[in-house]
């Protein structure tokens, strides 16, 4: 088809406004794409969102007059429902489509690529009749920089085009000035059929498929923000495979600025859902520049590094005034927020965890909520979702950082892997250099599933926090990142933390939730070269008396030696159990960097060496080395 049969087509289907819209776009691309997505989805309008406050308002609107989100009572406040089998992401139904001649690890959850795309096609087939096809056009990073990426996506749910307008930064201006050259991500999703709630109806033909040839991510039958936001892991997915080719890093990583004296020292974080990300983000008197992805390139020798979006779309499960007082302030006054999957009476939201208490009963995803109701096969429905959600834009944040549309991205001084470790690594610590870091730290990630339910002592590998979207083998990605390191002329230091470690003896945790803005201090002086550390075989602890100070400064708390022996004592047995596990995930795969097995073997062999001398369980004192 010629570009005049296409805008035809299109034409039937825009109003006079919406059509000029578009036609201010010449890339033959785009109009190529948004023509096959209204042949084969059949909307019945075309709504071209070109970032003006106009169409912004227009999508906030529809997003309520449609009812997939409804008004509480604080001015600016919605919330929207997934259907109770569409509350977070779906590993099962998400796969890569793989053509014949291409080979992706059976890690990898894949369908041949011709066979996937005839199933989604047959799912996505006039999935929008009787609906209008919301066009979004954006940018990944920061607008017209090295680290930007264009993206656009078609859906039919205006919530999915409302979370576009707070979590990505506008496009439409920018793909007008393209010329067909460069490279786009492309999504198209479709809720499906929805129910009078406006909730999916065909869940068990939900699927969210990744085809990278195309740089396109397909997504249908689902809203739950993590499946049909194209822009959050789907499109990561496709930016890991760009990064690799080119040698720089796409990463689940939060950014915070952390104020040190008169300087500002940026510190990138992984950490697998619910073990601190956001809430090391959000710390008080510091501000945060991202809280769930970064691209990270090396300019000029540093690593510098931009957020992939401008907003949250955060847990809010336990967000209370105390432990997390900058959200509990933010989700509690005026502004533009959308909440999902929490509970609604009379208006006002509630969650578990929120520091009151909770009516009995509402409106949920389940629909009418009370105490002691009960699902379909007799398991307890929570007031809220453990996964319910706010979605806000950063910009709405007093704590939002000054560099967040910053061009050149921040400099990284540091990078922080966090899991979830009742038993083995000390509460902060830091890589003797790059590959060590990033291989017990980032490589070694593990969270534990106890939680005093499931089976005892289930640890899960999750590599840099990022395992679930890696669309590499793993080899390739480890390979990339150890590259990255070893080419920098100033190399970020690598910290690994662990909030959750508990007492050898009980179940009691060893540190306070808010015992983490000292470590976040620490690393920042580290960075600085203002504190010595001591030398340990799993990493360079904090010096007693730094910490005493810092404990002081920053919690206003007396920090006695005591606590610090248990907390950074080193525990042999359960350091070198972890490096079993570990190396047994690794020598299951193939083509893993011999970095990875050369730092775990070194890492084995200080513990055991250590142990002769000092027994099992290391007081931090018997370590006599200290490096600044
Ligand atoms: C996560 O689960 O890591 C998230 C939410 O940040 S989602 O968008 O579902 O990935
Ligand atoms: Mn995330």
């Amino acid at each position: 088809m010629s570009r005049e049969e296409k805008l035809k087509v299109l034409k039937s289907k825009l109003s006079l406004n919406n059509y000029q819209k578009l036609s201010a776009i010449s890339n033959p691309k785009i109009i190529d794409y948004i023509t096959k997505a209204v042949i084969l989805c059949e909307p019945e309008s075309i709504f071209i969102c070109d970032d003006s406050s106009q169409d912004l308002a227009y999508i906030r609107e529809m997003a309520l007059k449609t009812g997939e989100e409804k008004p509480l009572n604080i001015p600016g406040h919605t919330y929207h429902f997934d259907g109770p089998k569409d509350q977070a992401r779906d590993r099962k139904v998400t796969k890569f489509l793989v053509p014949k001649d291409d080979y992706l690890p059976p890690s990898l959850n894949q369908i041949e690529r011709e066979e996937g795309l005839r199933e989604i096609t047959e799912f996505l087939r006039g999935s929008m009749r009787d609906k209008t096809m919301i066009v979004r056009f954006l940018t990944l990073g920061s607008a017209d920089s090295e680290f930007t990426i264009l993206c656009m996506e078609c859906t039919d749910s205006w919530y999915v085009a409302h979370s576009v307008s707070l979590l990505y930064r506008p496009g439409y201006k920018a793909f007008t000035q393209t010329n067909g050259e460069e490279e786009f991500f492309y999504t198209l999703h479709s809720a499906g059929r929805l129910s009078q709630d406006m909730v999916s109806i065909d869940v068990e033909k939900k699927r969210i498929y990744i085809d990278y040839t195309q740089n396109t991510v397909y997504s249908v039958n689902t809203q739950y923000g993590g499946n049909s936001i194209g822009f959050k892991k789907l499109a990561l997915r496709l930016a890991i495979r760009k990064a690799h080719r080119e040698g720089w890093l796409a990463e689940h990583f939060m950014i915070i600025g952390v104020n040190n004296g008169s300087e500002k020292i940026y510190l990138a974080g992984a950490f697998p859902s619910g073990c601190g990300k956001t809430s090391t983000a959000m710390l008080p008197g510091e501000s945060i520049l991202a809280d769930d992805l970064a691209y990270l390139r090396n300019i000029g020798g540093r690593a510098r590094a931009v957020n992939v979006e401008c907003g949250i779309f955060g847990i809010i499960q336990n967000v209370n005034p105390q432990d997390d007082p900058l959200i509990y302030k933010v989700l509690t006054s005026p502004g533009e927020i959308i909440f999902s999957n929490i509970l609604v009476s009379n208006g006002e939201p509630y969650w578990i965890g929120m520091g009151k208490e909770l009516p009995s009963h509402g409106i949920n995803y389940s629909g009418n909520w009370y105490i002691g109701k009960v699902d379909e096969e007799g398991n307890p429905v929570p007031p809220s979702h453990k996964n319910a959600r706010y979605t806000v834009a950063l910009k709405a944040l007093e704590n939002c950082d000054e560099n967040l549309d910053n061009r050149k991205g921040v400099e990284l001084g540091g990078i922080i892997f966090g899991g979830r470790d009742y038993q083995g690594y000390v509460p902060v610590q830091e890589g003797f250099d790059w590959v060590h870091g990033i291989i017990s730290y980032g490589a070694s990630l593990e969270t534990e599933t106890t939680f005093a339910v499931l089976e005892e002592g289930k640890f899960e590998i999750n590599i840099m926090s990022i395992q679930d979207f890696i669309s590499i083998p793993l080899g390739e990605y480890l390979k990339n990142y150890i590259k990255f390191g070893k080419d920098l002329k100033k190399v970020p230091k690598v910290f690994g933390v662990n909030y959750f470690l508990k007492d050898l003896h009980s179940e009691e945790f060893l540190n306070g939730k808010l015992d983490k803005h000292v470590w976040v201090k620490w690393m920042a002086k580290r960075v600085n070269k203002e504190l010595k550390a001591i030398k340990t075989p799993t990493g360079l602890i904090p010096k007693y008396e730094d910490l005493k100070i810092l404990f002081r400064e920053v919690l206003n708390k007396d920090y006695p030696l005591s606590d610090y022996n248990k907390q950074f004592m080193i525990r042999v047995p359960e350091n070198l159990a972890k490096i079993k596990r570990v190396r047994k995930f690794y020598e299951d795969l193939e083509g893993i960097p011999y970095e990875v097995f050369k730092v775990l073997a070194e890492q084995e062999t200080r513990l055991i060496e250590a142990e002769e001398s000092f027994g099992n369980y290391i007081n931090p004192d018997c370590f006599k080395e200290e490096v600044l």
